[in-house]
């Protein structure tokens, strides 16, 4: 369902939890078309896809009913999939990428190794018990589990800030930016001394 041409992926993740369809263009415009059903998280991923300077497509009808859990991390996982098939076989990719992104008195950093082995190092520092409809514990929840899906490397640290929206925006700006160099298509095969990613 990939192109690697394009660099464009589109899946569909349905679960007895979430329904998920998701299209992702890795050189696209910015354009974001997100309705998880949780409005805070609808924000930071029209974020992510502008700063990324990626075309999404995320549509979720997940069990709010329960809370927000299952959405938050199955749209992380969908993505993650969607980045995961988009990138194909990572050849000629710059691989690594990092960002400083401010939002006023809040900075985070983000840095990104699409070196096709999982992990994540998050801390964002939260403090309160939500942002809109999204616990707190589950904004590090989704990038962990966008790290995982996409078989990445991520590192997402807030590095100060007062207030919590500033601080998980920045966080966010922070990993599209860094995610949009580590993406970038400079050619010269698959960038690992083992040849393979
Ligand atoms: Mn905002």
């Amino acid at each position: 369902m990939s192109d690697s041409t394009a660099r464009r992926a589109e899946l569909r993740r349905r679960t007895k939890e979430t329904d998920i369809e998701c299209a992702l263009t890795l050189d696209g415009s910015g354009a974001a078309d997100v309705r998880t059903g949780i409005g805070f998280l609808d924000h930071m991923l029209t974020a992510l896809a502008r700063h990324g300077g990626l075309d999404l497509k995320l549509h979720c009808t997940g069990d709010l009913e329960v809370d927000d859990h299952h959405t938050a991390e199955d749209c992380a996982l969908t993505l993650g999939m969607a980045l995961d098939a988009a990138l194909g076989d990572r050849a000629g990719l710059r691989r690594f990428g990092d960002a400083h992104v401010p939002l006023d008195e809040a900075l985070a950093r983000a840095v990104w190794d699409l070196s096709g082995r999982p992990y994540a190092v998050i801390d964002l520092g939260l403090r309160r018990e939500a942002l809109g409809g999204l616990a707190c514990e589950n904004v590090g929840h989704f990038f962990r589990s966008l790290a995982v899906a996409s078989r990445s490397c991520l590192h997402v640290d807030v590095l100060r800030g007062e207030n919590d929206h500033h601080r998980a925006e920045a966080a966010f700006k922070a990993t599209a930016v860094a995610l949009r160099a580590a993406i970038a298509h400079v050619g010269g095969g698959v960038p690992s001394t083992k040849g393979v990613l």
